[in-house]
């Protein structure tokens, strides 16, 4: 905590202040950048992250009641207030006081201890939100390593992750487990592969002379506001499902791509084949789909949609499932290459990895917008070897990979380029524009 002795001295003092006693400890949960493997942790396929220095802190007390009291450093979040025992989080309503409750409600739900303790807590928070850098995330770790602590339970960064991964579900958006796996796990100095089902992660050393630099569009996607997350998960559903019936499975058991690539005992360039040969290009109709599974619209609901995408009622199944099956094949590629396993020219091989991943994601998930895609291209040109969207899309950031050496002269280009010209770009490039290194996992600091 030395370097930010002093932050955490400011949120001691705004906290004695608005609450009029001492807080007792910091609880803090650190962002993440996703270098590769997007839109693939919910269909049970490895991703390769690294957490961020900017992170969530809470600044707590425990109270001698079952009270719960939030309030934030950013008077753009309301206080709140409720009682431990009953929590009610609404799924179409994601105000940022419920990402915490997500937290708290995953924790207790797995402690099941009667009589919880409630606290009081000074939010704070350093990550640009809706910018695909998991501010939500580390909103419900710091919630739950919070709840945690306060009701004296004791539980491992792997289970803590595990509740984590589920409970953000509370909210509506349907993500699988990578953003709050890498805020637990993380270690400074290391990027993870993070693998599901059991949930694990291995470090996974970058090439010395490759420098990471996230750059902020500046167009906010907040995930769990729309439908689109969750239109591209039940897709991916739906496909799975359509090809373990095709293939006479008990499709209905199925749910993610890569348990179906399991069940078949098939090399991922074989799924890609099995996705050829299964659908055509064109989107799939409501109608069509439920006539393939043999299922009636109220059927499916159940067997493969969630809550806001009962009306959806046009499915791309081809595009999703080609993106999904090929991001989790160059996410094992980005793996071997690091760890020396393949051959020659590894720092422009990685760049061409991220550079393919971004334009699968602009074209076959369509999860990109224009202003990132444009931001991709000035990185591109500025001298990045590598660069793409990071984080669900739709909006967000970028991250680049660039040679150390080159590192002074992208950041004064993308500055020029892309932020310069625009006002309101130009006010926020502090907080828009960084190089970024591994950072540490969440943590709690007694006083
Ligand atoms: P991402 O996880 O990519 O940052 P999301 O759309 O999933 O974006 O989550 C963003 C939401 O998280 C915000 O709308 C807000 O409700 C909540 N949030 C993020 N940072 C903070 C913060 N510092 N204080 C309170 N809420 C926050
Ligand atoms: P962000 O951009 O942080 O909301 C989301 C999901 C991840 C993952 C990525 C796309 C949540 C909490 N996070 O991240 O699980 O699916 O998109 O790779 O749903
Ligand atoms: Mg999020």
């Amino acid at each position: 905590m030395t370097d930010s002795t002093t932050m955490y001295e400011n949120l001691r003092s705004q906290f004695t202040a608005k609450f009029n006693k001492e807080p007792e400890y910091f609880v803090r949960a650190p962002g993440r950048v996703n270098l590769i493997g997007e839109h693939i942790d919910y269909c049970g396929y490895s991703v390769l992250p690294m957490a961020i220095e900017q992170d969530v802190v809470f600044t707590v007390t425990n109270n001698a009641t079952s009270k719960i009291l939030l309030t934030n450093t950013n008077s753009q979040y309301k206080d709140f207030e409720c009682d431990i025992n009953n929590l009610n989080i609404p799924k179409d309503d994601p105000q940022w006081y419920n990402y915490a409750l997500c937290g708290i409600k995953g924790i207790l739900e797995h402690i099941k201890k009667d009589n919880s303790t409630g606290f009081t807590c000074l939010v704070d928070g350093t990550i640009p939100p809706s910018a695909g850098l998991s501010s939500s995330s580390a909103l419900v770790c710091c919630a739950a390593l919070t709840t945690m602590y306060a009701n004296k339970a004791s539980l491992t960064k792997k289970d803590l992750a595990d509740i984590c991964a589920h409970c953000e579900h509370y909210i509506g958006t349907e993500g699988g487990g990578m953003d709050q796996a890498i805020s637990f796990m993380a270690k400074q100095g290391t990027a993870k592969l993070i693998e599901f089902n059991p949930l694990r992660s291995t470090d996974v050393e970058i090439p010395c002379e490759a420098v990471f630099v996230i750059s902020n569009s500046c167009v906010q996607a907040n995930k769990a506001a729309t439908s689109s997350f969750n239109i591209r998960v039940v897709e991916c559903r739906l496909a799975t499902q359509i090809m373990a019936k095709s293939k006479g499975l008990e499709w209905r058991e199925v749910k993610k791509l890569a348990d179906l690539q399991l069940k078949l005992k098939l090399s991922l360039e074989q799924m890609l084949d099995l996705v050829q040969q299964t659908f055509h290009k064109e989107p799939y109709t409501k109608t069509e789909i439920c006539e393939l599974l043999g299922v009636t619209n109220e059927e499916l609901a159940t067997t493969s949609l969630s809550q806001n995408t009962l009306d959806v009622e046009v499915f791309k199944l081809y595009d999703r499932a080609s993106h999904v099956y090929s991001e989790a094949n160059r996410v094992l590629q980005f793996k071997m290459l690091c760890d020396g396993l393949l051959q020659d020219k590894t720092i422009s091989k990685l760049g061409e990895l991220m550079n393919t991943s971004h334009n699968s994601c602009r074209d076959l998930y369509e999860c990109s917008h224009p202003e990132l895609d444009n931001l991709v291209e000035i990185c591109r040109k500025s001298g990045a070897v590598g660069s793409r969207l990071t984080g669900a899309g739709w909006g967000g950031c970028a991250v680049s990979m660039v040679k150390a050496g080159d590192a002074v002269s992208f950041l004064a280009k993308v500055r020029d380029q892309y932020y310069k010209p625009h006002e309101d770009r130009a006010q926020k490039i502090l907080t828009s524009l960084f190089a970024s290194e591994p950072g540490p996992g969440a943590a709690i600091y007694t006083l």
